[in-house]
C-alpha cells in the first residue's frame, strides 16, 4: 500500500507543535460563508497535525462513508480505534459531520480518526423497542419539514419534527409540497391549521409541477449555510433537490395509488448547490421517535409555556389542576386542543423515554458489576 502526503492545501498546519490532540479544538466547525461550492469544504482557522486534514462526511451507507474538503471527495472507513471510543452509536460519524481524516493509497482513500463536536445535530430513537438515539445529520442550519399537501398533511407530525429540529439547535421552515394536487382554497386551509396550532415557522408551499414556491427557497438557501430535508416517503424531497440542483439526477419513485411512498432514497447525501448552498437528502422516515428532547418540546410549544407561567400551581400539569392557565385558554379558545394534546403526549413519550434510558443504565451498570466481580474472583481463583 503506497501512502501518499495528505492534501491540505488549505489547513494551516502549524497549530499543534505538540503530541497529536484527539479533537481539534482551534477549528472552526462550521463551513465558511463563502460564496462556492469549493469553498464550502474548507475550513477557516487552524488545522491539525500536519499527517492529518480535516473534511465533511457527505454520505453514510453502514460503515462506508464518502468525504469531502477542498480537495476533492474520497471514499473513507472509521479506523478500529475511532470505532472502538465511540460509546454509543450516536458517537459514530453521520452525514454533516466534520471528521479528523488520514488519506492512504496515494489520497484516493481516507481513514476518519475521529469526530469533531457537533455544533447542531438532529437524533432520533433507534426504531424498535431499544432506548437509544440515531444521528440522522449534524451541523445543519435549517431544517426543511417537508409535507405533502396531497396525503401526507399532519399537523401533530410537523410538531414532532419541530420539536426535533429544536432540540437539536435547527431552525426549522415548514415546506408543503405537491401544492398543484390541491385547489388554492385546500391549501389556505392547511396553512390556517398551522398557525391555528401555534406554529410560527416559516411556510412554504411547493409544486415541483408548477415550479410554486421554487424561487421562493431557492432565494432563502444561502452559501455555505447546510440544509437539510426531512419527512416521510414520497412528499418529494429527492424531486426538489433535483430541481434545485439542475444536471442532478438522483432517484426519485413514483408513489402508488394510495398515496403512499416507497422508500426511494436509501442513503442520506450531502449535495452542493451551484449557489454554495450545502443540501442534504435523505430518504423518508417511518417512525419518528423522540428522546429526551424536554428543551426541544418547550421551545416548540411555547405557547402553552406562556400560559402555564400563569398557573396556581409552579409544577401544574395542565390536566386537572384548579387554576390552570393553559385549561383556561383552551376553554376560551385561545389555545388549540389538539395542539395541547400532542404536547402532553410527547411529554410523556419523552418522559417515558428517559426513564428507560435511566433503567438500561442502571442495568448495565449492575451488569457490569457482575461482570468485574466474576473476573476478580476468577483471577483470585489462578491465583491459588
Ligand atoms: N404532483 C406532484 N408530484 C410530485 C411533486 N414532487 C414530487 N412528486 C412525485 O412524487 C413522487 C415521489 O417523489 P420523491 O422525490 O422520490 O420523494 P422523496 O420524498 O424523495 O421519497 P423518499 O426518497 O422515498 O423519501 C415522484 O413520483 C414525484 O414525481 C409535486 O410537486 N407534485
Ligand atoms: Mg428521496
Ligand atoms: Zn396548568
Amino acid at each position: 500500500m503506497t501512502t501518499s502526503k495528505p492534501k491540505q492545501a488549505f489547513l494551516h498546519t502549524s497549530a499543534y507543535s505538540g503530541g497529536l490532540p484527539d479533537t481539534c479544538p482551534d477549528v472552526e466547525h462550521s463551513v465558511s460563508a463563502a460564496g462556492t461550492p469549493h469553498d464550502a469544504f474548507a475550513l477557516p482557522g487552524q488545522g491539525c497535525h500536519p499527517d492529518q486534514s480535516i473534511a465533511r462526511v457527505t454520505a453514510v451507507d453502514r460503515n462506508h462513508y464518502v468525504v469531502r474538503n477542498a480537495e476533492g471527495e474520497v471514499p473513507a472507513k472509521l479506523t478500529g480505534r475511532a470505532a472502538y471510543t465511540c460509546e454509543s452509536p450516536v458517537d459514530m460519524p453521520c452525514v454533516g459531520d466534520w471528521v479528523r481524516i488520514s488519506y492512504h493509497d496515494a489520497g484516493s482513500r481516507a481513514s476518519i480518526l475521529d469526530v469533531l463536536p457537533r455544533q447542531s445535530f438532529l437524533r432520533r430513537k433507534r426504531p424498535g423497542d431499544t432506548v437509544e438515539y440515531q444521528m440522522i445529520a449534524a451541523n445543519i442550519d435549517v431544517a426543511f419539514i417537508v409535507q405533502s399537501c396531497h396525503f401526507d398533511f399532519n399537523v401533530r407530525r410537523l410538531e414532532r419534527y419541530l420539536v426535533m429540529a429544536s432540540e437539536g439547535q435547527i431552525e426549522p421552515v415548514v415546506l408543503l409540497t405537491k401544492a398543484d394536487l390541491i385547489t388554492p382554497e385546500a391549501l389556505e386551509q392547511l396553512f390556517s391549521q398551522i398557525r391555528h396550532a401555534g406554529i410560527g415557522a416559516r411556510v412554504i408551499a411547493l409544486s415541483n409541477v408548477s415550479g410554486l414556491g421554487v424561487e421562493q427557497l431557492r432565494e432563502l438557501i444561502q452559501p455555505g449555510k447546510t440544509y437539510c430535508l426531512l419527512g416521510s416517503s414520497g412528499v418529494g424531497k429527492t424531486t426538489l433537490v433535483n430541481r434545485l440542483v439542475g444536471g442532478c439526477d438522483l432517484a426519485t419513485g413514483a408513489v402508488s395509488l394510495s398515496g403512499e411512498g416507497r422508500h426511494t432514497t436509501t442513503r442520506r447525501q450531502l449535495i452542493v448547490l451551484e449557489s454554495g448552498g450545502l443540501l442534504i437528502d435523505m430518504p423518508g422516515m417511518r417512525e419518528l421517535g423522540m428522546l429526551g428532547v424536554g428543551d426541544g418540546i418547550n421551545d416548540s410549544f411555547s405557547d402553552i409555556q406562556f400560559h402555564s407561567q400563569r398557573c396556581r400551581f409552579a409544577d401544574c400539569t395542565h390536566t386537572r389542576e384548579p387554576g390552570c392557565a393553559v385549561q383556561d385558554a383552551i376553554a376560551g379558545g385561545e389555545l388549540d386542543e389538539g395542539h395541547f394534546r400532542n404536547y402532553l403526549k410527547l411529554k410523556k413519550e419523552s418522559e417515558f423515554l428517559d426513564m428507560s434510558k435511566l433503567e438500561k443504565r442502571n442495568r448495565d451498570r449492575t451488569f457490569g458489576k457482575l461482570v468485574r466481580s466474576i473476573n476478580k474472583a476468577k483471577g483470585k481463583r489462578k491465583e491459588y
